[in-house]
């Protein structure tokens, strides 16, 4: 298919069917709906599902989302906005970076502008069980730090328990479900496989009824609010976080610093890219790069073919990696790794 700009493409199929009859008429209820919860709960993964779309990066690794990020969704006659946010953990105290309170506020603020949240948890908490035990009386600190700022931040709001494919007696659901009803009365709980797509019919199900009526927000065949650069550079960083280890994925940032076009009639046929890691000690240097440049070559072909599927043509992507010493610590090197200023 011929590609151009941010809109929707058919790369994976959607999770959630949207009633096909339904989708000639008008949209009548429309609204921001914010992915909000710990850090690897699942929510870059659950975005990705209901859009049908790969647009979050996705890594085992906590805190792999940085920004947020939107994605336009119909589904009927609802139109959900869904923005995914950074997970939600206290930044304070020694050893936090710029970065790092950066990311809490990117969390704070899709909380603070959205009409519905959907707060996502897991089950971590619940592996370990068996159904003789006595059920968790309170929630993990972690979730009851999420918890505390939705019932400040007063949104309605529905709670995805997700990663239930990990669970062998869903009967250990109960408790921890009754948990989250008495602290936080959400409009509805709804256990889902954000992996597998299971429960997510009735996710958008709960989610409609909180949106306002009235018309699209945005323009039906818009997918995403963030440029091509920006999904091309976090599919970069998306290759260094799950080909590094230990602290070199937090000290990098990827920002696209060439972009070149080929078209055919009008019709792109290719784009070169020239993008640069950027970590913070030439001793992580050495890592990216890797013995004969052979990390960073593997680095290179993976994010390509991630890319070529995002933009639906070939691509020619050149890596270079770079020391900035102190970018994660310091609001001008955020800035310059794209972080913050929008
Ligand atoms: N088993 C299982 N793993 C999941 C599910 N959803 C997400 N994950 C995994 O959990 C990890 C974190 O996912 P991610 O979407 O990045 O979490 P985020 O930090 O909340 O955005 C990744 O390894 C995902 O593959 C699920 O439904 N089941
Ligand atoms: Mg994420």
């Amino acid at each position: 298919m011929a590609c151009y700009g941010p809109t929707r493409m058919a790369t994976a199929p959607p999770a959630v069917d949207s009633d096909a009859s339904a989708e000639a008429g008008p949209i009548r209820r429309a609204g921001v709906v914010g992915l909000i919860g710990r850090t690897n709960v699942g929510k870059s993964t659950l975005l990705n599902r209901l859009l049908g779309e790969k647009l979050a990066i996705i890594t085992p690794r906590p805190q792999t989302t940085r920004s947020r990020l939107l994605g336009v969704k119909r589904f009927g006659e609802a139109q959900l906005a869904l923005v995914d946010s950074p997970g939600l953990h206290r930044a304070e105290g020694p050893g936090r970076t710029q970065l790092n309170r950066y990311m809490q506020k990117e969390a704070l603020a899709v909380l603070a502008e959205v009409d519905v949240v959907l707060l996502i948890t897991d089950i971590r908490q619940l592996l370990r069980q068996s159904s003789d035990d006595p059920p968790p009386a309170e929630l993990p600190p972690g979730d009851r730090y999420v918890a505390d700022h939705l019932l400040a931040a007063g949104k309605p709001a529905v709670l995805a328990i997700n990663k239930i494919d990990l669970l062998r007696d869903r009967r250990l659901l109960l408790p921890l479900m009754e948990a989250w009803d008495k602290t936080l009365r959400p409009a509805a709980i709804v256990p889902i496989s954000a992996a597998y797509g299971d429960g997510l019919e009735r996710l958008v199900a709960e989610l409609i009824p909180l949106l306002p009526e009235g018309p699209a927000l945005f323009p039906e065949d818009m997918l995403t609010d963030r440029a091509e650069r920006w999904l091309a550079a976090e599919l970069v960083r998306e290759q260094v976080f799950l080909a590094t280890r230990q602290e070199v994925p937090y000290a990098a940032a990827v920002t696209v610093d060439d972009w070149q076009e080929r078209t055919v009639g009008g019709r792109r046929v290719g784009v070169t890219i020239h993008a640069t890691i950027h970590v913070e000690k030439p001793a992580q240097k050495k890592i990216v790069v890797g013995e004969g440049g052979r990390m960073v070559r593997h680095i290179g072909t993976r994010a390509r073919a991630e890319i070529a599927k995002l933009l639906g043509c070939p691509v020619h992507l050149e890596l270079f990696v770079r020391v900035d010493p102190r970018w994660s610590r310091t609001q001008a090197g955020l800035r310059e790794m794209g972080y913050g200023g929008r």
